[in-house]
């Protein structure tokens, strides 16, 4: 069965071969932008990209529904597969990357161990992070009447993850003879760079824009330091740039 309807279904999806990604850059799209940038910068690895605007309401369209009933973005298809294959939610789609495309586990780990703490943090994110970011953006920027229970329940539930993010990256508890900072989420000693950040960062980035205050943000250093750290990387740079921008 094919999730690709002739008539219904843009021309540039139903003619895509490869990963093909439908997004818009916002912090979920940006999560898989991401990671095909780097897959893109270490792997020459080639994907071609749908734009789309949700504030239209494509999502809900039914050529849309098809590939993902939830009707949100990011979606990628692969199409290398006997009939294009549609991946939804973002951290199912790093981790089909992953197996897809990183062979040389330089997002990912070998170590079985290492692999789940970094399949932890991602689902931290998403199952704790993100949902709790989601209605702070609604409540403290979109909503027309401000509901100051209801934005101080959601903003103390992220500074709660937050500090979950930060006791990790400040190692407190890594070590019996004190203190051992991390630079990544997941991975033995220092961590290493992951998927686990990429599913994390996009959203920690937007503190600012949720009303988060600096001297709340001073709380967490080392989640700063990992913020300035993921911005530096040039794949990362770029999946947040004008390539994902509507014309
Ligand atoms: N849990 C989903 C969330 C995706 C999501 O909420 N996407 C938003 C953009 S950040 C969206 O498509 N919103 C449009 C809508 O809700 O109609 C995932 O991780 O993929």
């Amino acid at each position: 069965m094919s999730h690709l309807n002739k008539n219904e279904t843009p021309q540039d999806v139903k003619n895509a071969k490869g990963i093909h990604l439908i997004t818009q850059s916002t912090p979920n799209g940006q999560k898989v932008q991401i990671f095909l940038e780097e897959l893109g910068d270490a792997y020459n690895f080639e994907w071609t990209t749908t734009l789309i605007n949700i504030s239209t309401n494509e999502q809900k369209k039914d050529w849309f529904l098809r590939l993902n009933p939830n009707g949100r973005i990011p979606v990628i298809i692969d199409n290398t597969q006997n009939s294009p294959f549609p991946v939804m939610e973002t951290s199912a789609e790093l981790l089909y990357l992953l197996s897809l495309a990183d062979k040389d586990h330089l997002f990912s780990f070998t170590d079985p161990l290492e692999h789940s703490q970094c399949v932890q943090w991602l689902f931290l994110w998403h199952g704790s992070g993100a949902p709790y970011h989601g209605q702070v953006i609604h409540f403290v920027i979109l909503a027309k009447e401000k509901l100051p229970y209801v934005i101080e329940r959601f903003t103390n539930e992220l500074l709660r993850v937050f500090d979950v993010l930060e006791i990790q990256l400040s190692g407190k508890y890594n070590s019996a003879t004190g203190p051992a900072p991390r630079e990544y989420l997941a991975g033995q000693g220092t961590g290493k760079y992951s998927v686990a950040d990429m599913g994390t960062w996009p959203w920690v980035k937007l503190w600012e824009f949720t009303g988060i205050t600096e001297k709340q943000m001073d709380q967490f250093p080392h989640l700063r330091k990992w913020l300035d750290r993921i911005e530096a990387r040039p794949p990362v740079q770029r999946a947040m740039g004008d390539k994902y921008k509507q014309k």
